[in-house]
């Protein structure tokens, strides 16, 4: 299901830094594909705006022409980062959620992999390898919720929307990637959520039955909770987790924590004819502006969208020198204990490749 039969002569990648530090890594990531350009014939990006900043300048938080390049001029993009308010702000609606949905992008991939010598939570070996396949368009991300005021006090209630079709897609990728590794879990709670998860889990579990060449893979299945606890007790019992969207977006956040940051974890956005990377981390309010922001999840992430679009020599390359930096721990931003800047990683990046 990778795009890699798409492999072009020309690359037009958009580059949507969006909030936060999300300006500050996606040039990093640019850096690195303009180091491998050499495997990238005709190599062009395109910048392009969206995010909260964007909303409160210019009243929409995805412009128009935004989706339009993506549409009609981009092969691939690039995604920062969003500041999306904890609040309802009329008007606003988070443009990366809107994105996956326009470009169909129903695949979050997120491999989580521990560079060894980076500490991991106390008690926990450094060694996971793992990648969250999380559905992207559905769950309670379609964000039909209600407020009603009734004689007991305020009633909030939000819809959440499992389909077949959406199931059975993100259980095929789950099963591809699952080809070249041992196991695939799927994640849900459908002892409690019997309709709705139930319907993941059929549907999810009935993937091979359709497609043989996945009878192969071994399946098990885990309620969310235990996944959650296991994950930190013995991650190396799993190897994909396949999951419905918010828990997938919990899960690698978790994830996240067993390989020293989430500045390190990558993720693209795969539909089946457009792939966007985007770090796994948020928009970092926290740090932004100081130059320390950790570039490697973002050049993970255009590495891994290289690799989907069939450029292997160019990603592998990235991720070679990633490995080398990170594995070496001479330049680490502070939220690796480090006291490198981002301009220092990108650049030691940089040479190696
Ligand atoms: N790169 C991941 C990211 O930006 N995370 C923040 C996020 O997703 N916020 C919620 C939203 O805007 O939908």
């Amino acid at each position: 299901r990778s795009m890699a039969t798409l492999a072009r002569k020309n690359l037009t990648i958009g580059l949507i830094p969006a909030d936060g530090i999300g300006q500050e890594v996606i040039p990093a990531a640019r850096t690195a594909i303009e180091a491998v350009g050499s495997d990238i014939p005709s190599l062009k990006f395109v910048d392009l705006v969206a995010g909260f900043e964007t909303f409160t300048r210019t009243g929409t938080a995805l412009p128009p022409e935004t989706v339009e390049s993506l549409k009609e001029e981009c092969d691939c993009a690039l995604f920062g980062s969003v500041s999306s308010p904890s609040r309802k702000v009329v008007g606003y609606s988070s443009p990366i959620v809107a994105l996956r949905k326009i470009l169909d992008l129903y695949a979050n991939i997120r491999p989580v992999v521990s560079a060894k010598q980076v500490s991991p939570v106390v008690g926990v070996p450094p060694d996971v390898d793992l990648v969250v396949v999380r559905e992207n368009t559905e769950c309670l991300y379609i964000k039909q919720e209600e407020l009603r005021v009734t004689d007991h006090g305020k009633e909030a209630r939000a819809t959440r929307l499992i389909t077949e079709r959406a199931s059975r897609r993100i259980g095929q990728m789950a099963f591809d990637i699952a080809l070249n590794r041992p196991r695939q879990a799927m994640i849900h709670k459908s002892n409690v959520l019997s309709v709705t998860d139930g319907l993941f889990r059929e549907t999810v579990r009935a993937v091979p039955d359709i497609e043989p060449k996945y009878q192969k893979v071994t399946v098990m299945e885990q309620l969310v909770d235990s996944a959650v606890y296991r994950l930190f007790r013995e991650p190396k019992v799993f190897d994909v987790m396949v999951a419905p969207n918010l828990y997938g977006d919990i899960l690698s956040d978790a994830a996240a924590a067993l390989v020293g940051s989430l500045g390190v974890v990558p993720s693209v956005n795969a539909g089946d004819n457009f792939v966007m990377g985007e770090p796994v981390h948020g928009s970092a309010p926290d740090i932004v502006g100081q130059g320390i922001a950790n570039p490697v999840a973002s050049i993970r992430s255009a590495a891994l969208m290289l690799h989907h679009l069939g450029y292997i020599k160019g990603a592998n390359r990235i991720d070679t020198a990633v490995d080398s930096v990170v594995r070496e721990a001479a330049y680490l931003t502070p939220d690796l204990g480090g006291t490198a800047r981002t301009e220092d990683v990108v650049n030691e990046i940089v040479k190696r490749i």
